[in-house]
């Protein structure tokens, strides 16, 4: 059975349209590193989430990236979401004329075992820092698998652009109010809607095909 270790009632809601029946939520509320990239935060999670739960594990690790700000809050989205709320990060912005953004996901996975070579780069610990915070700052997204010396884990990226707005719906969670894609924010879809074009949806839909694999 594979376990989303996640506190977030939202992203379980909208995972369950990839992963069904197949996933057990498990409430865990392990202690994040600080680091400049969702990938690092989301590996070391993975292995945090595998070493307690002892079967095989997904954590997602996500982010608003505000383009003209360097990508702030990034990976820092869940500390300024806590501390200055979502409409002062969005009047911030709009009075900025910084509006323009994306959403990002990663999807990490570890079951304790080693994965098959795949095409897309393989990297280790030191590197690997530098590299992903460069793809933090781009829209294409890249899959990796970290073997290490620690348990390996692989990683399945989602990102979505989108520009800040004023709050609008009630649906979603986080920061979906202030973000607007195709002249809808995600709070004004339902979970069906989000997920088809959204940050999470793309990486689940990586990690589900990936997944049918690993367990066929
Ligand atoms: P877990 O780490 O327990 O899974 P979390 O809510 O702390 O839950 P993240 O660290 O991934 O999740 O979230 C970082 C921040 O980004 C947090 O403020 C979320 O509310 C927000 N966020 C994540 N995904 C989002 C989404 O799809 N829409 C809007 N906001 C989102």
């Amino acid at each position: 059975m594979l376990h989303y270790v996640t506190t977030n009632e939202g992203k379980v809601r909208e995972a369950e349209e990839y992963l069904g029946d197949d996933v057990a939520s498990v409430d865990y509320d392990y202690t994040e590193i600080q680091a400049d990239s969702l990938e690092a935060v989301a590996a070391d999670g993975a292995r945090r989430a595998y070493e307690h739960v002892g079967e095989p594990v997904i954590v997602d690790d996500a982010g608003l990236y505000l383009d003209d700000f360097d990508g702030f809050p990034g990976p820092y989205s869940s500390y300024v979401e806590d501390t200055l709320g979502i409409e002062r990060v969005g009047r911030l912005a709009r009075r900025e004329d910084a509006t323009s953004a994306r959403f990002r996901c990663v999807i990490a996975y570890c079951d304790g075992e080693p994965f098959e070579a795949s095409p897309e780069p393989v990297d280790t610990g030191e590197r690997r820092g530098q590299d992903l915070a460069a793809d933090d700052r781009a829209t294409a997204t890249t899959d990796e698998t970290v073997q290490g010396r620690d348990v390996p884990v692989k990683l399945f990226t989602g990102a979505v652009p989108g520009t800040i707005v004023e709050p609008r719906g009630e649906g979603g969670f986080g920061y979906d109010p202030i973000f607007e894609h195709d002249g809808t924010t995600f709070a004004e879809m339902d979970a069906e809607q989000k997920n088809a074009i959204s940050h999470r949806g793309r990486a689940l839909a990586k990690f589900a095909e990936w997944f049918q694999g690993r367990t066929a």
